[in-house]
């Protein structure tokens, strides 16, 4: 509270000084007439004396003050006029006043606090403050990579054996995570360059559309124009004409022999032709669990994959529960390495980690586009965790 006197010759004068020094609520606790002293008091007419007090903002005002006689004299300015009656008995009721005042905003403030204490247990109550532990916090964070939980549980449990996840800073325990992250990652298998038992056999199996032919036409090109390998296509996909064209006009273009299968039967046959060949790649249609003759046909190739190696092509786009049933329904194959394509059109990653997982089988190859031969990319570990941890960035 600050408090303020005046001499004045008026009301009007005390009511426009009040008004200009302590604003417009500013209360009048005090008004009195009093003499000029010395020897003009015989001429003056008698003055009047306001007190006028105003409450200071709350916040920069101290909560408690003592009431100390220095304080008093700090804000009420002694005239230099002898005052009619002793100023001690008004200074008493200014104190006395300003006690009031002051215990009237200390009793208000804390029936402030206690209502606002009051607002804040309800609300904890409504919405019990939940204590989030470093260890959920990463493994939040890993699930925001859409890593499986199961998985991130497992990554945040072995950072913590090796590390204080609480006393490290974040860029330490993300590294920590990515060397676990690529320790699960295992070995990654792609084309076998051992020339050994050549011709080595490779057969792409996936659902429709994954990018199976694309893949295909895009390793046989490198194996052929890069490696200078000599390769031969086998296509098992004869359900639509276009998908044999497809092959052909690679072929084609990359001067590769291509064999066309119409039954599993004539497998053998078609890999004896290309004995000679260093590398053969077998493209087959989309095993569908609609079409019972599509899954007939595609189950008597597949007795014949014992001998052969096998890409399992999966789309990035695809999500964890589809790739879920999608392995469930090839789960009578001993080995496969997985293959994932369109990696351009995904921006969550951890599928691949969790399908790793999944399975325990090596990764291979990415594809990144529809760009043969150019868009496709040894799985590199080091290329997974970038694109599973930095791609969110
Ligand atoms: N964006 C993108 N598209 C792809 C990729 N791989 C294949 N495709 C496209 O996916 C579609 C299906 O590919 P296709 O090879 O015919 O799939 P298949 O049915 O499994 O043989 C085609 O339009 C391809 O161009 C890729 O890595 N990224
Ligand atoms: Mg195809």
């Amino acid at each position: 509270m600050k408090v303020k006197r005046y001499i004045v010759n008026d009301m009007n004068e005390a009511m426009i000084k009040i008004k200009s020094e302590l604003g417009i609520d500013a209360v009048i606790l005090n008004t009195r007439k009093i003499k000029a002293g010395g020897f003009f008091k015989f001429f003056k007419k008698p003055l009047l004396e306001v007190v006028a007090a105003v409450d200071e903002p709350v916040v920069t005002k101290p909560i408690q003050r003592p009431k100390r006689e220095t304080d008093r004299e700090a804000v009420v300015r002694e005239p230099e006029i002898i005052a009619e009656k002793p100023l001690v008995n008004q200074a008493d009721k200014l104190t006395e006043s300003m006690q009031k005042n002051d215990n009237n905003e200390l009793q208000e403030l804390k029936l402030m606090v206690s209502d606002l204490i009051k607002k804040v247990e309800t609300i904890e109550h409504m919405s019990p403050q939940k204590t989030v532990s470093a260890e959920e916090k990463y493994i939040e964070f890993l699930t925001g990579l859409d890593i499986q939980e199961s998985i991130a549980k497992k990554i945040i449990e072995i950072v913590q054996r090796q590390i204080n996840i609480h006393e490290k800073n974040h860029d330490t325990i993300l590294n920590a995570m990515k060397v676990i992250a690529r320790e699960y990652l295992g070995e990654i298998k792609t084309i076998d360059t051992d020339m050994l038992n050549k011709p080595n056999v490779y057969i792409f199996l996936g659902p429709t559309g994954v990018g199976k032919t694309t893949t295909l036409a895009k390793i046989a090109a490198r194996l052929s124009l890069i490696d200078n390998k000599k390769i031969g296509l086998i296509t098992a996909d004869t359900y639509r004409i276009a998908a044999v064209e497809q092959l052909k006009t690679y072929s084609e273009i990359l001067g590769i022999p291509l064999e066309v299968i119409y039954e599993a039967s004539e497998l053998h046959d078609a890999i004896e032709k290309f004995k000679d060949k260093d590398y053969i790649l077998i493209d087959t249609a989309g095993r569908s669990h609609k079409s019972k003759e599509l899954k007939s046909d595609y189950d008597d190739l597949v007795k014949y994959l014992d001998d052969y190696k096998i890409f399992l092509v999966m789309s990035m786009t695809t999500s964890f529960k589809d790739m879920k049933s999608i392995i469930d329904s090839y789960n009578f194959l001993k080995e496969y390495r997985l293959l994932f394509t369109k990696l351009d059109e995904s921006s969550n990653f951890g599928n691949i980690l969790n399908l790793k997982v999944l399975t325990g089988k090596p990764l291979s190859y990415f594809t990144i586009g529809q760009s043969v031969p150019d868009d496709i990319e040894v799985a590199d570990k080091e290329r997974i965790i970038q694109y599973i941890f930095d791609q969110h960035k």
